[in-house]
């Protein structure tokens, strides 16, 4: 063949394989949420030190593009959006790879991390013709707090007030709300407003929701921006709170207050919250996302007690309210999210031994799907997982009045001393209140595992089926 003619053939060949190349480089928006401490920075740290430190250490059986060699490398690059803070993975990883190692510190807001997967693609055509694929991944951490503020879309003040009042003269919240409320019943809601007032009053409401959450471990908070208001903190938007009284005014009088007046002013200032910073996340981030990953922690409300529990159980209904959209929903009329997939994870399993993870599986399952609404994710294909972003025990048996009993073995996080324990069952189903008056689930917070390296894949559990299911048919 003559030399020019070759020249070309090649030059033909080139051009086609780097066509393909674009043809099958894809991109993904993953959303990975969860409650303050469900575990969303050890989760996406492990996530990305397992892609990008991959070895012949790496427990991933059942990540397919891993199994099959087809794996090729994963490193970080830029995010693109430069606008949102970026996930500060190396500070993650250093605390966790440190002697001794420790966890992450927590995190308040959004923020994004991008990978590049560079992988084989299986298919046989592509395969011959190209020698590798990118996969990019967008990750983004965002409060699970801010997803608790979705139905307010569909209240208007006086009702949210109301909603919140009831919350409020319950058990476990009547005690600590007394005085918020004896406030409330203080002031003349028709008088020309004052806002030193209005903002003291605010911040009296905001305390008492960082104590229901901080202090006493419950989840459902709204709105879930007054406890994490990210760059939004001391703005005037985020001061407002439930009017308690509405049972006790005239609601003619109400619906004609002006805004100068303090009930006018409050019913303003939620009107405002809705439409800037509620529908906004949903506008300017939730579109986006492609998958979502939502991570609950089941063991601490277990550990804390009934109240607790109910109180996650009501979040998680709360949270799970974004991902319901049929055809005539609100929401995708509103946003035309476009999430096709959606794993509901329970965090930080090896807390437990591993025969009662298919429990922690099941209990997270029925806190997600209540049964009268099994179809409600019809467009979604949805998994339920019991994982742990980065091992903090080591599972064994141990002699006990002359049986061999399951425990786990760690460090604990209080004093770094090792300890032995058998935490006990974790309910297969929603318990009854029964449960905690006959039995008492052992919870201890463990430090992380003494790291191999920073460069070594972390122990995990289930990252692997984690990665199959968010990533794995794109990596085909
Ligand atoms: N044993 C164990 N503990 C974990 C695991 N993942 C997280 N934890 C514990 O949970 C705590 C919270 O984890 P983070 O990853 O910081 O949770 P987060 O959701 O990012 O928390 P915020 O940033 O406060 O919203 C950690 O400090 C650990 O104590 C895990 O896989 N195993
Ligand atoms: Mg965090």
């Amino acid at each position: 063949m003559p030399l020019i003619e070759k020249e070309l053939i090649e030059k033909i060949r080139v051009k086609a394989n780097v066509l393909k190349h674009r043809a099958i480089d894809q991109h993904i928006n993953l959303a990975v949420t969860g409650l303050s401490r469900s575990g969303k920075t050890a989760f996406i740290t492990s996530l990305v030190n397992q892609l990008i430190n991959e070895n012949a250490q790496s427990q991933m059986t059942f990540f397919s593009t891993m199994q099959e060699g087809r794996f090729i490398a994963a490193k970080r690059v830029p995010q693109k959006n430069l606008h949102i803070a970026r996930f500060d993975y190396d500070s993650a990883a250093q605390a966790l790879s440190e002697e001794p190692p420790h966890w992450p510190a927590p995190t308040k807001g959004i923020s994004q991390l991008r990978i590049a997967i560079k992988y084989q693609p299986k298919d046989s055509f592509i395969k011959y013709t190209t020698n590798a694929a990118t996969l990019f991944v967008d990750i983004t951490d965002y409060p699970g707090e801010w997803l608790l503020d979705l139905p307010m879309l569909n209240q208007t003040y006086e009702e949210w007030s109301q909603a919140t009042t009831e919350l409020l003269l319950q058990s476990p919240r009547a005690d600590e709300a007394a005085s918020f409320l004896n406030r409330i019943e203080s002031i003349s809601p028709f008088e020309p407003v004052d806002e030193k007032l209005l903002e003291d009053i605010s911040k009296q409401y905001t305390e008492l929701l960082n104590k229901f959450r901080h202090e006493m471990g419950l989840s459902l908070i709204q709105p879930g921006r007054f406890i994490l208001p990210g760059d939004l903190a001391g703005a005037p938007i985020l001061q407002f709170f439930p009017y308690t009284q509405f049972k006790h005014i005239d609601l003619d009088h109400y619906q004609k207050a002006q805004d100068d007046t303090l009930i006018g002013m409050l019913r303003a200032r939620y009107i405002e919250y809705k439409e800037r910073v509620v529908k906004e996340f949903y506008k300017e981030h939730f579109v986006n996302f492609d998958r979502q990953i939502i991570l609950a922690d089941c063991l601490t409300p277990l550990n804390n007690g009934h109240s607790s529990f109910k109180d996650l159980q009501q979040a998680i209904t709360l949270i799970t309210e974004s991902f319901r959209y049929g055809s005539t929903n609100f929401i995708s009329r509103l946003f035309s999210p476009k999430i096709d997939k959606l794993l509901f994870a329970a965090t930080k399993s090896d807390h437990v031994t591993p025969e009662q993870h298919g429990n922690l599986t099941s209990l997270l399952a029925q806190l997600v799907h209540p049964v009268r609404q099994k179809t409600n994710f019809d467009n979604i294909n949805t998994e339920t997982l019991a994982i742990s972003s980065v091992k903090a025990t080591q599972f064994g048996k141990s002699q006990h009045q002359g049986k061999q009993i399951p425990v786990v073995r760690g460090n604990q996080l209080s004093d770094f001393q090792e300890i032995t324990l058998y935490p006990g069952m974790v309910p297969k189903e929603l318990p009854a209140k029964s449960y905690w008056q006959d039995y008492q689930f052992k919870f201890v917070p463990f430090a992380p595992l003494v790291s191999t390296g920073l460069h070594q894949p972390f122990q995990h559990i289930r990252m692997d089926q984690v990665l199959e299911f968010l990533l794995g048919d794109k990596m085909k």
